[in-house]
């Protein structure tokens, strides 16, 4: 069945790779399964025929014949549900790879946006030089937990899973601030994640998808 994944028709990160739809896109290429793109504009996004399938007017949504998803957690999820690589096979340890899903969406990827919308959205606000250092010891420590519990492994729980999909596109956002040069271990984890022969993929889909669309008006 054709699977479509609604994007942005140009990223406000021209690329970077940040938006929300490259994580689905990345499990997408883990799971072998192949996807069209359906891009969406901003103002689309906020349109009745967009509001019926992301009630939010947001990216990314997924499509796949009558079931349409979002929230890149549950898509993610429902992703890994339908085929292998994501989940392993032992009920417990796929149970943990899922408690990892919502820790990187609940608890690491808050704090992380946070940041993202003091430097963009309240960037002019008297208060922001005060905010930005308390945020940013937000997320420092969170990562120092996340990086004792790493500690030397590759992975968070045995093999890769969605669980370390989602933490590496989580912690990818904090690499414009430069924040995870402080944590090497959590650095050369998000490295492995990106040298994952699907994670490149899915960039460079990305990549080409967001250079190629003309310019936003
Ligand atoms: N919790 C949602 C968040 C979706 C989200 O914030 N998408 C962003 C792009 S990464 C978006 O569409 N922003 C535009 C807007 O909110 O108007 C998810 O994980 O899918």
């Amino acid at each position: 069945m054709t699977v479509t994944l609604t994007a942005f028709e140009r990223s406000p990160d021209g690329g970077m790779g940040l938006a929300r739809d490259t994580r689905v896109r990345w499990a997408l290429e883990e799971a072998g399964q192949a996807y069209e793109v359906r891009p969406v504009s901003f103002s689309a996004m906020k349109e009745p025929a967009h509001l019926a399938a992301q009630p939010f007017g947001q990216i990314p949504v997924y499509q796949e014949g009558d079931l349409v998803l979002f929230e890149s957690g549950a898509i993610i999820f429902h992703i890994a549900s339908h085929h292998s690589g994501l989940f392993p096979d032992d009920a417990n340890a796929r149970a943990r790879a899922i408690t990892w899903m919502f820790a990187a969406l609940n608890t690491v990827e808050p704090p992380i946006l946070e940041l993202i919308t003091v430097k963009f959205l309240e960037g002019d606000k008297p208060w922001n030089k005060d905010r930005l250092p308390l945020v940013f010891d937000r997320i420092r420590h969170r990562l120092t937990q996340l990086s004792a519990r790493l500690g030397d492994a590759d992975w968070l729980d045995g093999a890769f899973s969605a669980g370390d999909l989602l933490m590496v596109s989580v912690l990818l956002r904090t690499r414009p601030s430069g924040i995870l040069n402080e944590f090497p271990s959590l650095a050369a984890y998000v490295a492995r994640g990106e040298a994952r022969p699907a994670y490149k993929r899915a960039f460079a889909a990305q990549l080409a998808f967001n250079t190629a669309q003309p310019a936003a008006s």
